[in-house]
Formats: C-alpha cells, sequence, structure tokens
C-alpha cells in the first residue's frame, strides 16, 4: 500500500497523505435519517438521506482496513438543554421542539435511541465520536484539538445534510487550515437542489473551500 495516493477530484486531482487524513463522519443519526426524529419534525422527507448510507459503508469499511482515523459526529444537546440555544430550540413551527418526547426518546438529546448513530455506519470502539451542540464539528467540542493531536492535515468528509452540518464543517476546517475532500455521494440533504449547489460552492472558485469527489475515487485511491 502506497502512504500517499492522488485522487480523481473537482476542481482538480488532490494528493493525500494517507497517515494525515482523517474520514470524518458527520451526523449519520436516526434523527437525521429515520421517521419520528428531529430532521421529520422539521418537515422533511427523511428518505431522501438513505441513498448515502450505502457509499459511507464502503468508504468507512475501506478507511478501516486502511487503519485510518475515522471520526464521526453527532448533533445534539445535553438532557437539561443547557447547551442548547434558546433561538435554536424556539426556531421555526416544528411538529416537536429539541428535547421534547418522540418515537426514538427525547428529540435531539444525548443519550437517546433518535440521537445515536444508524446500525448499518455505528463506530467501532477504538472509533472517536464527536458530540456537537452546532451545526459545524469545530464549535464547542474537542475535534480541533484532536485532528492536531493525530496530526492531521486533511479531512475526507461525508455525512448529512450537504447544505447544513456538512458545509458549516467544512467551511470551519478551511478556515483553520484544512484540506476538506468532499465525498459527493456520500453526502445527501432533504433537498436534492441544495445537495447540488452545496457541493458547487465547495468546488468553485478553484476550490474555494475544498474539493469534491465521489465514493469509487476514493475507494479507488485507497486501493493503491
Ligand atoms: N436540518 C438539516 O438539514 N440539518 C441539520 O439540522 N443538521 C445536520 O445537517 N446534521
Amino acid at each position: 500500500m502506497k502512504s500517499s495516493s492522488t485522487m480523481a477530484a473537482e476542481p482538480e486531482p488532490i494528493t493525500l497523505d494517507w497517515s494525515r487524513t482523517a474520514l470524518v463522519i458527520i451526523d449519520m443519526q436516526r434523527d437525521f435519517l429515520e421517521p419520528g426524529g428531529f430532521g421529520e419534525t422539521l418537515g422533511n422527507d427523511v428518505s431522501q438521506l438513505a441513498r448515502a448510507v450505502q457509499p459511507i459503508a464502503a468508504v468507512l469499511a475501506a478507511a478501516r482496513d486502511r487503519e485510518m482515523l475515522v471520526i464521526h459526529t453527532r448533533e445534539g444537546h445535553l438532557p437539561d438543554l443547557s447547551d442548547a440555544p434558546p433561538a435554536k430550540i424556539e426556531r421555526g413551527a416544528p411538529s416537536l421542539r429539541i428535547g421534547d418526547p418522540g418515537p426514538m426518546g427525547r428529540i435531539l438529546i444525548r443519550g437517546e435511541a433518535g440521537h445515536d448513530i444508524i446500525p448499518a455506519l455505528y463506530p467501532l470502539d477504538s472509533e472517536i465520536v464527536i458530540d456537537k451542540p452546532g451545526k459545524g464539528a469545530f464549535y464547542a467540542t474537542e475535534f480541533g484539538d484532536i485532528l492536531q493531536k493525530y496530526g492531521i492535515e486533511n479531512l475526507l468528509v461525508c455525512g448529512v445534510t450537504t447544505e447544513v452540518c456538512v458545509n458549516t464543517t467544512v467551511r470551519e476546517a478551511n478556515d483553520r487550515g484544512y484540506r476538506c475532500v468532499v465525498i459527493s455521494d456520500g453526502c445527501a440533504s432533504y433537498f436534492p437542489e441544495f445537495h447540488e449547489m452545496g457541493l458547487k460552492m465547495i468546488k468553485a472558485q478553484g476550490g474555494i473551500f475544498g474539493w469534491v469527489t465521489d465514493s469509487a475515487a476514493v475507494l479507488q485511491a485507497l486501493g493503491d
């Protein structure tokens, strides 16, 4: 196995040193992907997100074979809601608000069934799980410290939703100097047009926030 590989991507191919690259899987939680969770309370068709599961599972298996650093994130709040701003809780007119009891436990609350990662992508005990109160993975978390500790320079990013937590995390990471490569078919949105535009925004202007690739290109590069 090569220690680094050049991967097909837009706006241009990118060479990644695997020892300095982490796979970051954003918020593949039951609350976003399954009926009765936070995503559905916001009025969304949660079936739109299912398409990202298999591509992520394939990349995750290859990353595990490579013994790459794998980091999962989860959006959610403490049971006493002390880390949930009123401006977030009170927003809009959801069918259930953050903290209300739902069919998978309290909506978007740490420790509840709905907050956990879907079984198909469940973290191994050896993998890192970052609990974040916001949309971005850096805000009010240990994510940045962990990336520094492991000497990470590049992030392979996938998860949901493309224009919300994936884009926010990529923008935060780009400003902190990380090269972000987003896996197009490993991301999904409740709004297919937002998915398309969310990816375009990342790779436009010479890669203003990062690169966009797909799972086939990642698998090919990881197999080098
Ligand atoms: N609503 C929506 O599209 N997303 C979120 O609220 N969080 C994440 O993207 N994880």
